[in-house]
This record gives C-alpha cells, sequence and structure tokens, in this order.
C-alpha cells in the first residue's frame, strides 16, 4: 500500500487544528504515515498546540516557521520533509473534507495528480457568493488561459511524490494560493495525467479565513497571464 503524507498549512488554526487531525488519524483505509503541519509562528499558538497535543504521536509532525508569513513556502517545507509515496495538500480548517482522501488515493492510482474539485458533478461550496466567483474565475482560466481542469484553486489534491519532485518546487511554491495556479500549470506543461473528484467544501468550523478578496482576484490574474506569456516564450 502506498504511504501518504499529509500537508496542511497553518495561520491561526488553533481551534481546528488539533481535531482535524483526530480524524484525518482515524481513517484507516488507507496508510497515512505522516501528518506535517507548517504552522507560521501563528499568534495563537497553533504551531505549539499541535507539538505539545502529539508529542508522543510519531505520525505527527510540526514545523513552526520563523520570520514573513508565506503559504507557499510552508507547504514547501512540508513536501521537503514528507517521506510518504503520495503528497496530500490540505487546509487546516476544515473547507476540506477529510472523508474524501480514500478516494483522491483510490483514483491516483490511475493518475499522477489528482485535484478535489467543488465544479464537477457532486462537488460544491456551503459559500454560495464565493462558489460562484471561484467559478467564474476557473471559467475563464480553462478557456482564456489553458489551464487543465475545471478547478485550478482548489489546493485540496494528491500527487505521486516522485512526479511532484519533478517540478521546479521552489519557483511554485511562494506567495499565497496561487502556487496552484502554477502547480496545475506545470503539471500539465509536464504531461502529467490529471484527474478530478468532487469536493463539496464546508464553510471554516472556527477562526477567520486569510484570504483578501481584491488582492486574490489581482494576483492570480496576474499570476495565470505571466504563465501564459513565459509558456508561449518558450515554444517559441
Ligand atoms: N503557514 C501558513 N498557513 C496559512 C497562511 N495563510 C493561510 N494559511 C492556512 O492555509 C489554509 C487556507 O487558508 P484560509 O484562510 O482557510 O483560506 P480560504 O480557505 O481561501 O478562506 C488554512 O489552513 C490556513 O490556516 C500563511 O500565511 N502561512
Ligand atoms: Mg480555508
Amino acid at each position: 500500500m502506498k504511504t501518504i503524507s499529509i500537508i496542511i498549512p497553518t495561520f491561526n488554526e488553533s481551534e481546528n487544528i488539533v481535531k482535524l487531525i483526530r480524524q484525518i488519524l482515524k481513517i484507516k483505509s488507507v496508510s497515512i504515515q505522516e501528518v506535517i503541519v507548517v504552522d507560521d509562528d501563528s499568534p495563537d499558538k497553533t504551531g505549539y498546540i499541535v507539538k505539545k497535543v502529539f508529542h508522543q504521536n510519531d505520525r505527527v509532525v510540526c514545523y513552526v516557521r520563523k520570520g514573513e508569513p508565506d503559504l507557499g513556502k510552508s507547504i514547501l517545507m512540508g513536501i521537503e520533509h514528507a517521506r510518504g509515496d503520495v503528497v496530500v495538500g490540505m487546509d487546516g480548517d476544515f473547507n476540506h473534507d477529510v472523508r474524501i482522501i480514500p478516494t483522491l488515493i483510490d483514483v491516483l492510482s490511475s493518475a499522477d495528480l489528482v485535484v478535489a474539485s467543488r465544479f464537477v458533478t457532486g462537488g460544491g461550496m456551503q459559500k454560495k457568493t464565493r462558489y460562484w466567483i471561484s467559478y467564474f474565475f476557473n471559467l475563464v482560466l480553462k478557456n482564456l488561459f489553458r489551464f487543465p481542469i475545471i478547478d485550478n484553486t482548489s489546493g485540496y489534491y494528491a500527487v505521486s511524490a516522485k512526479k511532484l519532485h519533478s517540478l521546479d518546487l521552489k519557483s511554485i511554491y511562494h506567495g499565497y494560493g496561487e502556487y496552484c495556479l502554477r502547480l496545475l500549470f506545470y503539471a500539465k506543461q509536464m504531461g502529467f495525467h490529471i484527474k478530478t473528484v468532487p469536493v463539496y467544501y464546508t464553510a471554516r468550523s472556527y477562526g477567520v479565513s486569510k484570504s483578501h478578496f481584491f488582492r486574490m482576484v489581482y494576483t492570480y490574474t496576474y499570476t495565470a497571464i505571466l504563465l501564459n506569456l513565459t509558456s508561449k516564450t518558450k515554444v517559441q
């Protein structure tokens, strides 16, 4: 059975993370080798709480980054420490339904990268306004900017560790959620076999979202344009 490393970046998730890790560790149908939490030195002490609660559990590892918070670099740090055959990336706030982890792994047996998608049959999002904005944005990404699937901003995925390491990870994993656009764009460019499975995003259980709407639209659009321009230059 393939071993799995689950990577969860956190910032102020003290009320969610312990419960979330406990739910993940209960999954028995797939082999979860480790849950790696990378915390950006959260003021609410998320990282220290994880270390304290799970200090006797060698399947739970927590790194606390110091300095400038960076979601993408946090995930990269997790990837660099991951030892599993498969890497799963997910949020630490219950947006991403833990119960579909076995499905992601199952579908990965015939793919290189499996993305949990809100915009396929069976998928969705509790927050309706955000759902429609994300859907429209993703239509543009797919049809205008040549992105491979219909949910390129998901952030919940399973990928073969070997394939993942064939990509230039430092150029992908930095900044905020736009790392996801770079991951999918380069995965397509490198000929990854990409599949999707439906997911329903529930609203976060506690705490507040770190996403800033206008900043995200600007950064994601800029990233999509840049990826298209640089890839066209490469082809010429
Ligand atoms: N390490 C780290 N994690 C972050 C940062 N910003 C957000 N996160 C985490 O990334 C995940 C997604 O962030 P969230 O605020 O839920 O964004 P949303 O799902 O788009 O509303 C959550 O687990 C957050 O705790 C950051 O700067 N550093
Ligand atoms: Mg979230």
